[in-house]
């Protein structure tokens, strides 16, 4: 099965005016410059649907897409961990990213983006956490397969999910992809409308929603350390998306 449409809808920096839907929503979320952007377009299979930049810090909004003719949505979030940003807008993106996973009553998954060629970053395991502690029902897109070969890729999947057994009992679904390439699209695809048609039926999606940490202890600061950081300020610099 593949998607019919996707259309740019609008851009927020606060989730109380995103669209007023009643459809799935998809969210991708990771450190900046992981793929995002790049992976929204290859689902919907138009490169100029979300921005994408070479630089990190590209998207500063919560940008929704509407799949389907609105049958459900894609929603592109800023990237956090930007070093080069000052703590204001750390603290900014920290907070419109936390307001819209909690308080986004349509967001039926998120999707956390890692770059496939780095090691296991305390940031994104500190994320991961905090997602757990707080329900949040997520899975995890490895990006940028390309840039290593098959046999490696595997490898640091696997090196991955042992750093990750040592905190979770239960390990998410786990998806490996390449914007580039275009593979692993079929494989998102397969899961978003499986659940989408649970979501139909009237049945509650069984994802993740009951990943929990082992170790409830150690609280990530996610205020802190959430988000990017860049030396210009979060304006509506989407403002190209608007269209
Ligand atoms: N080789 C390769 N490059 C990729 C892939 N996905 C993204 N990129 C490149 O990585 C850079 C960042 O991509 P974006 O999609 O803008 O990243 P983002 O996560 O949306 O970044 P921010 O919005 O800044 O947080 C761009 O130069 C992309 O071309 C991929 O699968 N393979
Ligand atoms: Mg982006």
């Amino acid at each position: 099965m593949d998607i019919k449409n996707a259309k740019y809808e609008i851009s927020n920096a606060d989730f109380r005016k995103c669209p007023d839907t009643d459809v799935p929503e998809y969210a991708f979320i990771g450190r900046s410059n992981v793929g995002k952007s790049s992976l929204i377009n290859m689902i919907g299979k138009n490169k100029n649907l979300a921005k994408t930049s070479q630089k990190p810090g590209k998207t500063l909004l919560i940008n929704h897409f509407k799949m389907d003719n609105g049958q459900w949505y894609m929603v592109d979030l800023p990237g956090y961990g930007y070093a080069a940003r000052g703590k204001d807008q750390r603290n900014e993106f920290g907070r419109i990213i936390k307001e819209y996973i909690l308080g986004r009553k349509q967001l039926t998954c998120l999707f956390v983006l890692i770059d496939i060629r780095h090691e296991p970053q305390k940031i994104d395991l500190e994320f991961l956490r905090w997602l757990g502690e707080n329900q949040v029902p997520f899975a995890i897109v490895f990006t940028k397969a390309d840039k290593l070969g098959p046999n490696a890729g595997k490898k640091k999947v696997e090196d991955y999910k042992k750093v990750l057994k040592k905190e979770w009992e239960e390990l998410p679904p786990i998806f490996i992809t390449s914007s580039e390439k275009k593979s692993g699209r079929q494989e998102l695809l397969d899961y978003i409308f499986s659940i989408n048609k649970e979501i139909a039926k009237g049945e509650k999606p069984d994802i993740e929603e009951e990943l929990k940490p082992e170790d409830e202890e150690s609280k990530p600061e996610i205020e802190e350390d959430l988000m990017p950081e860049t030396e210009e300020k979060p304006k509506q610099e989407n403002k190209d998306l608007l269209n």
